[in-house]
């Protein structure tokens, strides 16, 4: 057993946890079983790594821009309060356990246990027809400690080794179904590229895509971000460099200008001790470079791991599609979806917060960049691939509420005793605001809470049955759009 333990430690901190690196062994690992050459194989290994950190000094660039200028703009405001964001959110579920005599390894042991859970429901997918298999690590410990924090406030006095297996089902099946959902749109979106959203609003792009495709116009008729094309002057716009700067001049720079130097320089906000003028147009134009870094890095990775997992695909898990970090979507479709995406959702969340001001609510939230941005980009990016720009702008929006309104009923409503995340350090106040986190896990939460095991058990069935449904709508098609997806869209022509 210590052995065991031992070795998942080494496994989790150096592979699971980095999912470069973990990237990078499932490329050495698929193209072994393809029998490639060594050099082959050593090539694929450092193409992957490196373009998954080259992903990474993009998306870290976009936060650690971001990051101190929102929250500088909350401070400005002189806000005490809870922070949507998944790491302080994480650190404060991760306090309100070990408040409860819960260590976070035992979180890590769930991780471990929902992951192997998650592999074999795709290994045995003839019957369970879920394809996909995480491998974003760091969100993957978020949710572990998350998912353990709602659910042992539902079942506060279980023993640990069955509440251990119950959470470990719910989780290893929130991964496998989740990802699972993303499959189609994500193959539509990068035209097949093979891998699928291993992230935290897998649920969100499944039903925002829903709901697009019934109150907006659907596929082909739907305008999108690059059907604009734009005349005269505004032809300048047509360009993704150039649009996402100027938006972000105009938007970063607003936020900047309200909360005026003084509050930026308290915060360290990059080139705040120097012009003005210059610090705004630096932070602001940052965007777009980190931009064009992530999608340098998701073009270097996604191959190599597409190639190398047919060796998995064919060999260890037939039909198995690789769950991604939801930045590698950002590589393909408009990149404008992604800037707006990003706005809508900021404008949805700023309202939202000003709701919770001026209503003089018990819980005030803060925004914190990962959910504003990432979150918000992601439903945009897919929700404009299905139906269009308008579709998209008011998905974000609209998330950009939802993020706030539920992580604050949230955060009140799962406590133990006089526990919750919310009466930790002021540093450590916080929610995972992501789609599937403020909404769907709290709905499961609040299921579990008034059903007890019935409710759990009524959770598990319905995950259960969502692939089930997917696979029923579509028998042919459902494992041909992994398998082939070329042949998977002369499928869907005839259809
Ligand atoms: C998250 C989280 C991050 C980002 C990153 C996006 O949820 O914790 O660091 O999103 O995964 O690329």
């Amino acid at each position: 057993m210590n052995v065991l333990m031992t070795f998942w430690e080494f496994f989790a901190n150096n592979f699971l946890k980095t999912p470069a690196y973990f990237i990078g062994l499932i490329t050495v690992v698929g193209y072994i079983l393809l029998k490639k050459q060594w050099y082959e194989v050593f090539s694929g290994f450092i193409k992957a790594t490196v373009g998954y950190k080259i992903l990474l000094v993009g998306s870290g660039g976009l936060s650690s821009t971001f990051k101190p200028i929102i929250s500088a703009l909350s401070s400005k405001f002189g806000i005490d309060a809870m922070v949507l964001d998944t790491y302080i959110g994480q650190t404060a579920a991760q306090g309100a356990m070990e408040a409860c005599g819960k260590s976070f390894s035992q979180a890590m042991v769930l991780l471990l246990i929902a992951f192997v859970f998650n592999i074999l429901l795709v290994k045995f997918q003839k019957v369970t027809k879920m394809r996909a298999v995480f491998t974003t690590g760091h969100v993957q410990t978020q949710q572990a400690t998350f998912a353990f924090w709602i659910f042992f406030t539902c079942f506060p006095n279980l023993a640990d080794g069955p509440m251990l297996v119950l959470m470990a089902v719910l989780l290893g099946l929130y991964w496998a179904v989740g990802s699972n959902l993303t499959v189609e749109t994500a193959q539509r979106l990068t035209d097949g590229a093979g891998f699928c959203v291993a992230h935290q609003q897998m649920f969100g792009i499944a039903i925002y895509e829903a709901l697009g495709g019934l109150l907006f116009k659907s596929e082909n008729n739907a305008k999108k971000f690059e059907d604009y094309e734009l005349p005269g002057w505004l032809s300048m716009f047509n360009e993704n460099t150039v649009s996402t700067s100027i938006l972000m001049l105009l938007f970063i720079g607003v936020i900047m200008v309200i909360t005026g130097k003084p509050t930026l320089a308290e915060f360290n906000v990059a080139g705040s001790k120097g012009n003005f003028f210059f610090c705004i147009m630096d932070n602001a134009l940052a965007f777009a470079v980190y931009m064009a870094v992530l999608q340098l890095g998701v073009r270097i990775f996604v191959g190599e791991l597409t190639n190398s997992f047919q060796g998995i695909s064919n060999k260890l898990l037939p039909g198995a599609v690789p769950g991604l970090d939801c930045a590698a979507s950002y590589g393909f479709g408009s990149a404008n979806a992604v800037t707006f995406g990003f706005i809508f959702g900021a404008i949805g969340q700023f309202l939202a917060i000003g709701i919770l001001i001026l209503t003089k609510s018990p819980v005030i939230a803060i925004a914190g960049f990962v959910p504003v941005f990432f979150d918000n980009a992601t439903i945009s990016v897919y929700v404009n691939a299905k139906s269009g720009a308008k579709a998209a702008m008011t998905a974000a929006f609209v998330n950009g509420l939802l993020q706030v309104f539920c992580s604050v009923l949230a955060a009140q409503f799962f406590t133990v005793g006089d526990v919750s995340v919310l009466t930790q350090t002021a540093s450590a106040k916080g929610w995972m605001a992501m789609f599937d986190w403020a909404v769907i896990w709290p709905a499961f939460g609040v299921v579990m809470h008034y059903l007890g095991y019935v409710g759990v058990a009524l959770i598990a069935i319905i995950l259960i049955a969502i692939p089930q449904l997917q696979y029923k709508a579509d028998p042919e098609g459902y494992f041909l759009c992994v398998e082939d997806w070329e042949a998977y869209k002369e499928h869907i022509a005839k259809k």
